[in-house]
C-alpha cells in the first residue's frame, strides 16, 4: 500500500451540529484478557502494575465527554508487526507463549539469553495475541486519522514504547507507535514525528528510528541517571548516520512541575514544527502525574489540558497512542483533561 492510496485527505474536521469537534477513541475489549500478575523488582516479586483498570477507568471517563465516541478497533494481520519487529522475535514469542499452560507466567532470562531486557514483562499463553490487539488498536486509530479525522486516540494496552525490533521490556511487547509510523509511511518516506510524553524514556522507539531521518523522535522524560530505563535518554543521544539530528532527548529532574514541563514541551514542539511532519504521533503516558506510583514528576490535572492545547497549536494530523500511567484514577483524570484540551482547540 502506498502513502498516496492510504491518505484519503478530507479537509474538514468532523463536527456535530453545534460545530463542536468529535473525536474517536479506540479501545479493544480484549485488553481485559491481558493479565500479567507479577514482576520481579529489586529482587522481590511484586504486583505487576499493568492492570486492565488503567484503561477501563480511562475509557469510562472519556466516554462521558461530549464529542467522544468509543470505537472498537478492527483486527490487523500479524504481518504488520514485521514493519518494525524481526521475525526471530515473533518466532521466539510464539514458541514461548504456545508452550505455556493457561495459568502460567514465563519470565525471560534477562541475562543475555532471552528477548526481554527486564523482569517486568512476563509472557503468558495469550501475550502475543494480546499485544497484537494493542497494535490493532493503534492502527485502527491511525486509519481514522488517515481517513480525515484530525485527531484520534488509541487506548493501547499493553504499552509499546520500550519495545525495540527484537526485544521487549517495561511492560511492552510490540511498539504500537513505531508500527503506526511505519504503517503510515507505507512504501514512501513520508515524514513522521513521534513525541513521547510518558515519564520513562522511549528507548525502544528511539532505537528503532535512530538512523532514520524520516522519523523525528522527541522525548520528555525523567532523568535516566536516576530513573528507568537508565541506559538511555541522555541529551547527547541525537541519532546516528543519516539519522543524526533526528532524535531529541529532554531529560527533566525528579519533581518537575507543569511550568518547567511546558517550557520543555515548547522546545520540543518548535523542533517538530521545523521538521514539518505529515503526521504527528503522541506517545501519551500519564505516569507524569503527581499521583502516579511509578513516575516522579509533579504534573496536576489541569496541566494536561495545557499540554494538549500546545500540541494542537501545531495544526498537525495527530495520532495519540496511550503508553504508561499506573494510578488508574489519576491517569483517567489526566487523559480526560488532555482530551478536553484537544476538543477545545479544534472545535
Ligand atoms: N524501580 C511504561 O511506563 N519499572 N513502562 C521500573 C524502577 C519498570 C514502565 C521500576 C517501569 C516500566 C510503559
Ligand atoms: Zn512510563
Amino acid at each position: 500500500m502506498t502513502n498516496a492510496t492510504l491518505r484519503v485527505k478530507l479537509d474538514s474536521i468532523r463536527c456535530n451540529e453545534e460545530g463542536d469537534m468529535l473525536m474517536n477513541v479506540f479501545c479493544h475489549n480484549r485488553h481485559l484478557l491481558h493479565l500479567p500478575r507479577r514482576e520481579l523488582e529489586d529482587g522481590e516479586w511484586v504486583e505487576n502494575p499493568d492492570k486492565p483498570d488503567r484503561i477501563e477507568l480511562l475509557k469510562q471517563s472519556l466516554s462521558e465527554l461530549d464529542g467522544i465516541e468509543i470505537v472498537h478497533p478492527r483486527d490487523f494481520d500479524e504481518s504488520t508487526l514485521l514493519l518494525v519487529h524481526d521475525s526471530e522475535y515473533l518466532g521466539w514469542m510464539r514458541m514461548r507463549c504456545d508452550a505455556l499452560a493457561p495459568d502460567k507466567e514465563y519470565f525471560p532470562e534477562v541475562f543475555g539469553y532471552d528477548r526481554m531486557f527486564d523482569t517486568g514483562t512476563p509472557l503468558m499463553k495469550n501475550s502475543l495475541s494480546a499485544a497484537l490487539d494493542s497494535v490493532s488498536t493503534a492502527l485502527s486509530a491511525l486509519e481514522d486519522v488517515v481517513n480525515g479525522n484530525r485527531v484520534a486516540y488509541a487506548l493501547s494496552r499493553p504499552p509499546g514504547h520500550h519495545a525495540s525490533k527484537g526485544i521487549g521490556g517495561g511492560y511492552c511487547y510490540f511498539n504500537n507507535a513505531a508500527i503506526a509510523a511505519r504503517y503510515f509511511q507505507g512504501t514512501t518516506a513520508a515524514r513522521v514525528s513521534i513525541l513521547d510524553l510518558d515519564f520513562h524514556h522511549f528507548n525502544g522507539t528511539q532505537d528503532i528510528f535512530y538512523d532514520d531521518p524520516t522519523v523525528f523522535c522527541v522525548s520528555l522524560h525523567g532523568d535516566p541517571k536516576v530513573h528507568y530505563p537508565w541506559i538511555s535518554g541522555f541529551e547527547k543521544e541525537t541519532g546516528e548516520g543519516e539519522g543524526k539530528g533526528y532524535t531529541m532527548n529532554i531529560p527533566l529532574p525528579t519533581g518537575t512541575e507543569g511550568k518547567e514541563y511546558k517550557e520543555a514541551l515548547e522546545r520540543a514542539l518548535l523542533a517538530i514544527e521545523n521538521f514539518g511532519p505529515e503526521l504527528l504521533i503522541i506517545s501519551l503516558g500519564t505516569d507524569t502525574h503527581a499521583e502516579d506510583p511509578i513516575g516522579a514528576f509533579s504534573l496536576v490535572d489541569e496541566d494536561y489540558e495545557d499540554v494538549a492545547m500546545l500540541i494542537m497549536s501545531l495544526n498537525l494530523e495527530t495520532l495519540i497512542v496511550h503508553e504508561g500511567g499506573y494510578n488508574p484514577q489519576a491517569s483517567a483524570r489526566a487523559a480526560t483533561r488532555f482530551v478536553k484540551g484537544v476538543l477545545a482547540s479544534t472545535g
